[in-house]
């Protein structure tokens, strides 16, 4: 009976918990409401299948338990059982996996209005670069870095002479503008991770990966690092800063060049 009994209480407990937690999602803050949505379908799915089991288990330990003279029948075949299970567990388990498909064609099918903004990250720094007039980011490679080139942006390239370049800084961004987050590592693996944006994606050394959104309201909000990358991990923290056209305009025009960086020839320090 002590069995039953905390099996209901599990029960009871995780939904309650569930609905009642303080730890929930932090308010939205870009235009993917779509993965929300995603999640709210994998919570309902598991949540009713989590309850319906172990409510199962409950009735079977309270139904079925030992009585004197009681047999159990042997039936180690059951056709249609199997096939209700089966069946079942596969609409399940697409119905989870689906929805995903659809969103993540989204999330890396980028509009052509998207402004290219880079994020560069490092052991345990994260850095950024935003094209200048051209609207255009220069080539660049890791193997070109120096301490006058932080993030080897190449010198022949005329597009990136006037390249934005933010070591260790803030990132700011328009409100409803949609960007095309192009993410690169120098150093291990990375992970470019906003809990606000719903927006996550590895950072692979030698590729670029990326991804796109549109920042809907104005805040300031963390970057964290969500791929486990040495001891600084936990302290891999950045800062982007959602803000009106006009100030982000204010902000923008203060931010050196790569001309700039290197005509002042000594290396920046990271603050
Ligand atoms: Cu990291």
């Amino acid at each position: 009976m002590a069995v039953v009994l905390i099996l209901a209480l599990l029960v009871v407990g995780s939904v309650l918990f569930h609905m009642m937690s303080p730890w929930w999602w932090t308010p939205i803050a870009s235009n993917w409401t779509y993965i929300d949505s995603t999640l709210i379908i994998t919570f309902w799915i598991t949540g009713v299948v989590f309850v319906g089991v172990v409510s199962f288990v409950a009735y079977c330990v309270w139904r079925f338990r030992h009585r004197p003279g009681n047999r159990a029948a042997y039936e180690p075949e059951n056709r249609r059982l199997e096939l209700l299970l089966a069946s079942g567990t596969a609409i399940g388990v697409a119905a989870m996996l689906v929805p995903g498909l659809f969103v993540w064609n989204q999330f890396i099918t980028v509009p052509n209005d998207a402004a290219p903004v880079e994020v560069v990250s490092q052991q345990w720094l994260w850095s950024f670069r935003l094209p200048g007039a051209d609207g255009k980011l220069g080539r660049s490679k890791t193997r070109d870095i120096t301490p006058e080139n932080p993030l080897g942006v190449n010198k022949n390239d005329t597009t990136g002479l006037d390249d934005v370049i933010i070591e260790g800084g803030e990132l700011h961004l328009p409100v409803g503008k949609p960007v095309h987050i192009l993410l690169r590592s120098i150093d291990v693996l990375h992970d470019f991770y906003v809990p606000e944006f719903r927006a996550k994606m590895d950072m692979i050394p030698g590729m670029i990966t990326y991804f796109w959104f549109t920042p809907t309201r104005t805040g300031t909000f963390d970057i964290l690092c969500a791929e486990l990358c040495g001891v600084g991990h936990p302290q891999m923290r950045g800062t982007v800063v959602v803000e009106e056209a006009a100030d982000y305009q204010a902000w923008l025009e203060q931010q050196q060049t790569f001309t700039q960086l290197l005509a002042s020839g000594v290396p920046q320090p990271a603050n």
